[in-house]
């Protein structure tokens, strides 16, 4: 009887020591939290081995029962015990390897700041100044914030003028305004210096406006000549010089009569379409002709207000807007392009 109970001893004892070096070799090969999950499991839950062990006790002789349920409770910590330590490494190797995966390189080179480039405006701007300084013009700027004094009144547009509802004009209050247009700087510089004077004035200008042509804010480009004895003859020829370096020489120009309250006679200028070459085409709205500027005498009338003699002197003006120059120049269809700051857009010059 007592070699009957030793060898039921044995026989779970060697199944308990096969359990262990299975768990052993299980746990060596498994390498995630996930792995080792599925083996807590396999080695303690219903279909384990230890699970099968304790089920048999029930049926063994009552004086082996002990010994066996206290091996049974070894087998269970010693389980609990390899799992454990595994559990333990693993969760240190996976810290490490995100240790190692969110490491920052102190030593690689930082990311090249991308280098911006001037504006198309700014550039036609040069450009055109350069023309107007090789024909010996100066370079003239002033306020952007006006009076209704310098930007209405001293050109010829009192409050009742007609003319007044052509602009849209940004009031800031009765008397401060945005400029419409660079001419209020030409009536300061013609204050402070005597003729002869030759200036170009470039500068933002400010109307109630926005749709594909007009926005709010545009460049302008105003000139003014006045002398002794100028004459229309001289306006043209100042200006078929300028559409010619700004245009190429093969553009033909054309003077069509206009009207401003600040010239007399006034003209605005049409160029050659450069698509069609003049038959007219869907660029030119079937025309032949692209309006580029408006020009005109001085209205002897402005004088008075400078203090000039018209009697002494005459002279010629004109403005043009830049980013209409650019849309020709370029074939650029939406003058609200050039403010929408799009990379797409500012990149191609
Ligand atoms: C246009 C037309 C023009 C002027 C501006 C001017 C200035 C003074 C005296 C006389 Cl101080 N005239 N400026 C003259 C004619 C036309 O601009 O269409 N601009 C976009």
């Amino acid at each position: 009887m007592d070699q009957d109970r030793a060898k039921k001893i044995s026989e779970i004892e060697n199944r308990i020591n096969k359990e262990i070096e299975n768990l052993r070799l299980d746990v060596k090969a498994s390498t995630d939290i996930k792995s080792l999950e599925l083996l807590k499991s396999k080695y303690l839950g219903k279909k384990s081995c230890l699970l099968s062990i304790r089920k048999s006790i029930g049926s063994l002789d009552s004086e082996i029962k002990p010994v066996a349920g206290k091996m049974t409770n070894a087998l269970k910590q010693e389980i609990d015990k390899i799992i454990s330590e595994k559990e333990i490494e693993i969760g240190e190797l996976e810290r490490e390897r995100e240790m190692a995966e969110e490491a920052l390189d102190l030593t690689l080179p930082g990311r090249k700041p991308r280098k911006g480039s001037i504006s198309i405006i700014s550039r036609v701007t040069e450009e055109i100044e350069k023309i107007f300084i090789g024909m010996g013009f100066e370079i003239a700027g002033g306020p952007e914030v006006e009076t209704d004094y310098y930007n209405f009144e001293a050109l010829n547009t009192p409050r009742d003028h007609p003319a007044r509802s052509l602009h849209d004009t940004m009031f800031i209050n009765d008397n401060v305004l945005l400029r419409t247009q660079t001419s209020p700087v030409q009536i300061r510089y013609m204050e402070q210096n005597k003729p002869p004077i030759a200036i170009i004035v470039p500068g933002k200008v400010y109307r109630k406006d926005y749709d594909v042509s007009h926005t709010p804010m545009f460049t302008q480009i105003e000139g003014l000549v006045v002398d002794r004895g100028i004459n229309f003859g001289n306006l043209k020829w100042t200006l078929e010089t300028f559409v010619r370096e700004i245009f190429g020489n093969e553009r033909k120009v054309r003077f069509r009569p206009h009207y401003f309250p600040f010239t007399e006679p006034s003209a605005e200028v049409d160029v050659s379409c450069k698509n069609c070459n003049g038959k007219g085409c869907r660029v030119c709205s079937w025309k032949g002709w692209l309006e580029i500027l408006g020009a005109g005498m001085v209205d002897p009338e402005l004088y008075k207000f400078v203090n000039y003699d018209p009697e002494e002197v005459s002279g010629f003006a004109f403005g043009l807007g830049i980013e209409r120059i650019c849309m020709l120049k370029y074939g650029i269809d939406d003058l609200r392009l050039f403010f929408e700051n799009d990379l797409r857009f500012i990149k191609q010059f």
